[in-house]
């Protein structure tokens, strides 16, 4: 399998309004954002600032992080390269391809992580050993 390019990895705008009477903000992830129909949401939250979640890739699964509040970092390697990226705003998500190992570290106080993905859960569609993600790769 080839290596994605995580340079091309990058935080999309979510639609955001603003309200004219100073409610607040509403933002909208609409279709046409995402290359994926959306199968599955859930959400990471209480998570302590020492521990790390994901630690594993997905054959075909691609999803879409939002920091719904706080921030939190998403370390991307291709199996040949790493690329770190801080999700702190609720109005950019990242859009993470299928065969890209993600870990999400230093979570801060009050954080949520929403997932949007393209896939119904399936362990089998995990790579939770990093070696076999690599050999996954080819390398
Ligand atoms: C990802 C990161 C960001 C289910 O039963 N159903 C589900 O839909 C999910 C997502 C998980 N689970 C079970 C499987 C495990 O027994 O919940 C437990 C914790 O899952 P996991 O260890 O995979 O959690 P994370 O935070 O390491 O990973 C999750 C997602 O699994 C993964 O797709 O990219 O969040």
């Amino acid at each position: 399998m080839s290596y994605p390019n995580l340079e091309k990895i990058e935080l999309r705008k979510i639609t955001k309004i603003s309200d004219p009477d100073g409610r607040g903000n509403l933002s909208v992830v609409e279709k046409d954002l995402l290359p994926f129909a959306i199968k599955r949401v859930y959400y990471l939250y209480d998570v302590p600032s020492s521990s790390t979640r994901g630690g594993h890739a997905h054959k075909e699964l691609q999803q879409f992080l939002i920091a719904l509040s706080g921030s939190f970092d998403v370390v991307l390697d291709n199996g040949n390269q790493r690329r770190v990226i801080t999700l702190n705003r609720p109005d950019r998500g990242l859009l993470i391809p299928n065969g890209v190992w993600r870990e999400l570290e230093n979570f801060s106080s009050g954080a949520v992580c929403l997932s949007l993905v393209s896939e119904e859960y399936d362990e089998s569609d995990y790579i939770r050993e990093y070696e076999d993600f690599k050999l996954f790769k080819g390398a």
